[in-house]
């Protein structure tokens, strides 16, 4: 996250830190954020596996405020499976969804703790006045230029953007669709960054956390009238629904 601050897990606890074993190296490395929605699945962007890891090469963390140093309190799983969208276009990061279904050796998913629950997915057709405030967190860069991600997780505040200023005019003429959604921050130009992709972005609905979008791509990080790009999660409840169903 560009700009924002430091941020505790407890106060973002459905972030997911996703992390891969590569094949030729040792140790687990960062890979993308994700959002836990259920206790058995986590919402994440298709473009983090477009390497198409095998199931167990990923790990989920659940409940760690720091990138790579393990916490006593945290949950650590294996991925059964994951599903990235079918139509996923990695050419413009339309359709950027993935989902991911925990499994551990006790045969149990994740426990609701002070630092780990899930967010609600939004309700069918649920629309958020233009310019509300929401939020993003993850563990990605601090701007645009660093060279390393945040080693601690970070929360930003954003606004939902109108689909007026969320065009190609606006994102250097890349493509952007209906399944997108824009946010970003006019003032301190808080922003998702490199490493955030996957993650949430969150807003206040009836006192509860909604997951309205999945952190995806951008032009650059926290740039003045350039807004972040944000899968948009109402447009899949469907295939959420039905790629999640026992
Ligand atoms: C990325 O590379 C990325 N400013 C994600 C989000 C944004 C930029 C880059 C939005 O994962």
């Amino acid at each position: 996250v560009r700009g924002g601050s430091s941020a505790d897990i407890a106060a973002h606890p459905w972030q997911a830190a996703i992390l891969v074993t590569y094949r030729r190296l040792p140790g687990e490395h960062f890979l993308c954020g994700g959002t836990l929605i259920s206790s058995c699945w986590v919402l994440s962007a298709a473009h983090c596996f477009e390497e198409r890891f095998s199931t167990n090469q990923l790990k989920i963390v659940l409940g760690r405020t720091s990138r790579a140093t393990p916490e006593e309190n945290e949950q650590k799983f294996r991925v059964k499976n994951y599903i990235v969208h079918p139509r996923f276009d990695s050419e413009n990061f339309n359709n950027d969804i993935a989902l991911l279904q925990l499994s551990s050796d006790a045969g149990t998913c994740a426990v609701e703790t002070d630092t780990v629950r899930a967010a609600c997915l939004p309700t069918p057709g649920l629309q958020l006045p233009d310019w509300t405030e929401c939020e993003i967190s993850g563990y990605g860069k601090d701007d645009e230029f660093s060279p390393f991600y945040s080693e601690q997780l970070k929360e930003g505040h954003v606004r939902l953007f109108p689909a007026s200023q969320c065009t190609a005019q606006h994102l250097d003429n890349r493509t952007v669709t209906d399944n997108m959604l824009c946010a970003g921050d006019t003032r301190n130009l808080d922003d998702a960054c490199k490493g955030d992709s996957g993650g949430p972005l969150v807003c206040a609905k009836d006192e509860r956390m909604v997951v309205v979008g999945i952190i995806s791509w951008g032009i650059g990080c926290g740039r003045r009238d350039v807004p972040g790009v944000y899968t948009n999660v109402n447009r899949y409840l469907g295939w959420i629904q039905d790629t999640t169903k026992p």
